[in-house]
């Protein structure tokens, strides 16, 4: 028989709070937080290893998630949405990261990368047509960006529109799209004639458009990705996003995603640390708990400081976000330090549980591989060191001059 401690599915959650930061968030922010919390706890975490053990997107949750009101949380009520502030927003994205970050992507990509442009940049009948379906969950969305050969440095797209008069005419491909094999509709950024950066709204259904689901993956398992494809697209001129031109547009966008991954990072990391904490003072060697040897309280001591670093960085920049103050450059640096911390404490947690550390029964190997896609994508770890070092020198380091 195992002498192994318990899987962690079987333990209860018990979130670090080293510094009482319990103690800021408002009555309203700790409700929403337990209500999501209890609904990962219930409906989330218990099936959540099968379906990514099976590469498969547990998509019969959606209607619940949208019941629960994650999607595009901080939008406007007069849409269907719960308007609720940046700190309800950023808890919202914690728990559900605790339970898987395939998950949280689902979410944050309908919230921030495409209902967010559209109640940005939209029109208003775009925003009544599509906003509360999505909220709901009736109709789920993916952000067209990255290319098969324009990740890092999305201006330099291919995916281009001509104006044909009663509609616009659309090829091109996009890559890396999460959501994008299920998605009823697709926020797609292409160039026009002039070679100007739009967005356009594109329907499941529009003839030569094609959503090839991409497959092998070792991370994000749960979460669907895929590409986009466009033959020869029609796009109805009502669908082109009037009210934004240029890189900045897509880029407004992952501020706003970029926020919640960095609240989202701290969930994994609770997460590992909860799991490795509750493993060592159970699992027993030399006769005693392994959480009683120096180098074990080392790597928790580490992870809990790591942590409550980051969720006052966090909840410093939720803040800022509520006053319309946070930056690119703050949003930047949450997310890059967020998930590089998350990603240490899970190679930690990883080592704490031994090689019950590396099996499906506890949650750490699986948030580990996830982190390796959440420290590329919205931008790599180094892109972001980048954009902190063009925001305290002024010079831009992307490119060679
Ligand atoms: P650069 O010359 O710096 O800027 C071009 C224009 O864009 C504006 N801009 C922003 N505007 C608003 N918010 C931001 N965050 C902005 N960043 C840039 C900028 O002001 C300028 O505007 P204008 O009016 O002067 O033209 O652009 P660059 O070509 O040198 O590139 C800069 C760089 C490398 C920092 C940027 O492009 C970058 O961040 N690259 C990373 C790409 C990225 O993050 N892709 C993410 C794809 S989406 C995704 O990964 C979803 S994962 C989904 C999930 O959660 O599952
Ligand atoms: P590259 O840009 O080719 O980078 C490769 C390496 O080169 C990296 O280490 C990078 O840091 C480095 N590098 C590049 N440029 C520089 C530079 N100037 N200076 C120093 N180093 C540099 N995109 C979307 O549009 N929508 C989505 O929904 C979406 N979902 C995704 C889901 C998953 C699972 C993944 C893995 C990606 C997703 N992406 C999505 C794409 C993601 O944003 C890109 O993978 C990311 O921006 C990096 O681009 P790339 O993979 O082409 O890497």
């Amino acid at each position: 028989m195992s002498q192994a401690p318990a899987p962690a599915a079987t333990q209860s959650f018990v979130h670090p709070d080293h510094y009482l930061l319990d103690e800021l968030f408002s009555e309203e922010h700790k409700l929403i937080r337990n209500a999501v919390r209890s609904w990962v706890t219930e409906r989330l975490s218990p099936i959540i290893e099968d379906f990514a053990q099976r590469s498969a997107c547990p998509t019969h949750l959606i209607p619940e998630m949208g019941e629960l009101g994650v999607f595009g949380p901080q939008l406007p009520q007069e849409y269907g949405c719960p308007g609720l502030d940046y700190i309800a927003y950023g808890l919202i994205m914690q728990e559900i990261e605790r339970g898987d970050s395939g998950i949280r992507s689902m979410a944050s990509v309908q919230g921030s990368l495409v209902m967010y442009p559209i109640y940005a940049y939209g029109s208003e009948e775009q925003r009544r047509k599509y906003l509360p379906k999505l909220a709901k969950g009736e109709l789920m969305g993916c952000f067209g960006l990255t290319e098969p050969d324009f990740g890092s440095n999305p201006g330099g797209m291919r995916t281009h529109f001509a104006d044909k008069g009663d509609h616009y005419l659309l090829n091109g491909s996009k890559m890396w799209i999460s959501n994008s094999p299920f998605a009823d509709i697709a926020v797609v950024w292409a160039k026009n004639e002039q070679g100007k950066i739009h967005g356009l709204i594109v329907e499941r259904g529009m003839e030569g458009f094609t959503t090839p689901e991409i497959h092998n993956k070792w991370s994000l398992r749960a979460s669907a990705t895929g590409e986009l494809v466009f033959d020869n697209v029609k796009v109805p001129k009502e669908n082109l996003l009037p009210n934004v031109s240029g890189l900045k547009g897509p880029m407004g966008c992952l501020d706003s995603a970029r926020y919640g991954i960095a609240w989202g990072a701290i969930g994994v990391a609770m997460d590992c640390y909860h799991t490795a904490l509750k493993y060592s003072l159970e699992r027993i060697q030399f006769d005693v708990p392994i959480a009683a040897f120096q180098l074990t309280q080392k790597k928790l001591a580490e992870m809990l400081t790591e942590i409550t670093k980051a969720q006052l960085l966090t909840y410093r920049l939720g803040q800022l976000k509520n006053e319309g103050k946070a930056t690119t450059a703050m949003i930047s640096m949450a997310k890059r330090n967020n998930v590089d911390m998350a990603l240490t404490i899970a190679r930690e947690a990883r080592q704490i549980l031994g090689g019950m550390g590396i099996v499906g029964d506890y949650p750490i190997m699986r948030h580990m591989m996830n982190l390796e896609s959440v420290v590329t994508y919205e931008g790599t770890h180094d892109i972001h060191l980048l954009i902190t070092g063009m925001d305290v020198t002024g010079i831009p380091a992307f490119r060679k001059a």
